[in-house]
């Protein structure tokens, strides 16, 4: 860099007059401009940066300007004979200059086709311009009709370069020798007074700061951050979900879902091969509740009334859903039942079908909440008091099936963009069968709800396919580079 700098310097010193060229051909175009930089930072010089588009003459476009353009020539070789120029010679002559000639001499109006020859057209020799123009280009590395250098480009005989060139002038403290400066003051020089004698960079406060590399939060988190931040102000405490697998028992069986129910079958749910099942719930008394409420019936309910199967009960799969998780906390509330309010937010796996907006496995947002005699006009009391905090209104509600749950709803919102009304979740009161196989009071009812966390995502993003967000093919630029996140800002 400092021979570099020097070289700059010399140049400055012996340009007799202004705009004396001094060609640095070959030098990155990087390190000039730092060598540069550096001495107008030190006030050494003053410098400019001057780009100019320029064109350069492909080898085709060479010949042209050596020995005339394709068309004129092909009119050459036509004009030649008397009877005009067969067809079939034209290669032969001009070999693949014929072709393009013939093509151009045909579009100019040059020549004609009588029966199997090219005749002339014309009276006179035309001027041949794309000779002239591809001249001119060569010699001063541009053309003033900007369409005729478009064609000439399209017809790739010229090349587009970019020419960075700097105006450079003599700056106040110009010098033939680049003075060591001192980047750091240091407390030895300001105790000594040795800072007196010694020149110093100035600071440049126009510098950006160099950018450091850090860690980022995937979109996914930081949507989840402001779900978990919104659970805690309405006074939510947030379950521990890190179990993925899950006996049937807990993750079916608990929750009222018979065995033979299609959300069990292999196409739906991941079963564990090794270890193939779990050991029974320490619990005894609940585990034989479920055993009855599903079999015969309990607490008011005439159950399904098919042979429960307690092996059935014990194979492990990956959780379906988070509720398997609320199942084992609102277990531990019974031993000492009361108003609760708990929340997860975690994945869950199905073994479904994937497609743009589904994989087989995604995040599940749950809520639930236990209280003395709580109603349906509570739930949706809440469900609208929790969108409204993400800035969602005008909810609707769609009776719906959960095997855990009745009445169940679904949840709609109106989705202005998409000019429609969405799904946004689903919810419901917890049945007696699995409150009360649990040991909860019948009169502490339960009602939860769920979502998931990638549509909300997705929505805010403004991201049409699931694999923009998750998996292999992720830019990870996009999850380094995106911008933060308020669910009440235009989300749906
Ligand atoms: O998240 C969903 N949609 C959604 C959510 C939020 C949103 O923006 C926010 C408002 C600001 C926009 C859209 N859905 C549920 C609806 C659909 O996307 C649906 O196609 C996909 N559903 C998942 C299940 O699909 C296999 C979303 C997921 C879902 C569905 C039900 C529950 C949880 C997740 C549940 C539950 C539940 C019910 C009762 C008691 C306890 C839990």
């Amino acid at each position: 860099m400092a021979e570099l700098q020097l070289a700059i310097l010399q140049a400055l010193s012996v340009a007799p007059i202004d705009d004396t060229a001094v060609s640095f051909a070959g030098v990155d175009p990087n390190v000039l401009q730092g060598a540069l930089s550096s001495l107008a930072s030190r006030s050494m010089v003053k410098f400019a940066s001057i780009e100019v588009d320029f064109w350069t003459l492909t080898p085709e476009a060479d010949e042209i300007v050596e020995k005339g353009s394709h068309e004129i020539r092909l009119l050459d070789e036509v004009t030649k004979s008397l009877d005009g120029l067969k067809l079939a010679d034209v290669g032969k002559v001009l070999g693949a200059a014929g072709k393009l000639g013939q093509l151009r001499a045909f579009k100019n109006g040059w020549v004609k086709k009588e029966g199997d020859k090219l005749v002339s057209n014309v009276s006179e020799k035309p001027a041949d311009a794309t000779a002239k123009d591809l001249k001119t280009i060569k010699t001063t590395g541009t053309l003033g009709d900007a369409k005729e250098l478009a064609e000439l480009r399209k017809r790739k005989l010229v090349i587009k370069g970019k020419l960075l060139s700097y105006k450079v002038e003599k700056g106040s403290e110009f010098a033939l020798e680049i003075k060591k400066l001192e980047t750091d003051l240091t407390p030895e020089m300001l105790l000594n007074g040795a800072w007196k004698d010694m020149s110093f960079k100035p600071y440049n406060f126009n510098a950006e700061g160099a950018p450091t590399r850090s860690g980022a939060l995937h979109p996914l988190n930081k949507v989840r951050e402001e779900f978990r931040q919104i659970f805690f102000a309405m006074g939510f405490t947030e379950m521990a979900t890190n179990k993925f697998v899950e006996s049937g028992f807990w993750n079916f069986d608990t929750l009222f879902v018979p065995q033979q129910h299609p959300a069990r079958d292999l196409q739906d749910t991941f079963y564990i091969k090794d270890p193939i099942k779990a050991d029974p719930p320490a619990d005894k008394e609940y585990w034989k509740n479920v055993h009855e409420v599903h079999e015969k019936g309990k607490y008011g309910s005439i159950g399904y009334r098919y042979p429960w199967n307690a092996d059935e009960s014990l194979r492990l799969v990956l959780r379906t859903h988070t509720t398997a998780v609320s199942t084992h906390v609102l277990h531990k509330l019974a031993e000492n039942p009361g108003p609760a309010r708990f929340f997860s937010i975690d994945r869950v796996f199905r073994n479904e079908a994937v497609d743009a907006t589904h994989l087989a496995e995604f995040h599940q947002i749950e809520g639930v909440i236990a209280d003395y005699d709580l109603t349906l006009g509570d739930l949706i009391g809440f469900m609208d008091r929790f969108f409204k905090r993400m800035g969602v209104n005008k909810l609707r509600f769609k009776p719906a099936y959960n095997p855990y749950t009745e009445p169940s709803m679904e949840i709609f919102s109106w989705h202005a963009g998409l000019n429609k009304w969405i799904e946004i979740g689903n919810s419901g009161m917890f049945r007696p069968e699995m409150l009360e196989s649990m040991g909860l009071p019948k009169d502490l009812r339960v009602h939860g709800f769920g979502l998931s966390l990638e549509r909300p995502t997705m929505i805010k993003y403004k991201l049409s396919n699931i694999r923009e967000l998750v998996g292999h093919k992720v830019n990870l630029d996009f999850i380094e580079n995106n911008p933060a996140v308020r669910l009440d800002e235009d989300l749906v």
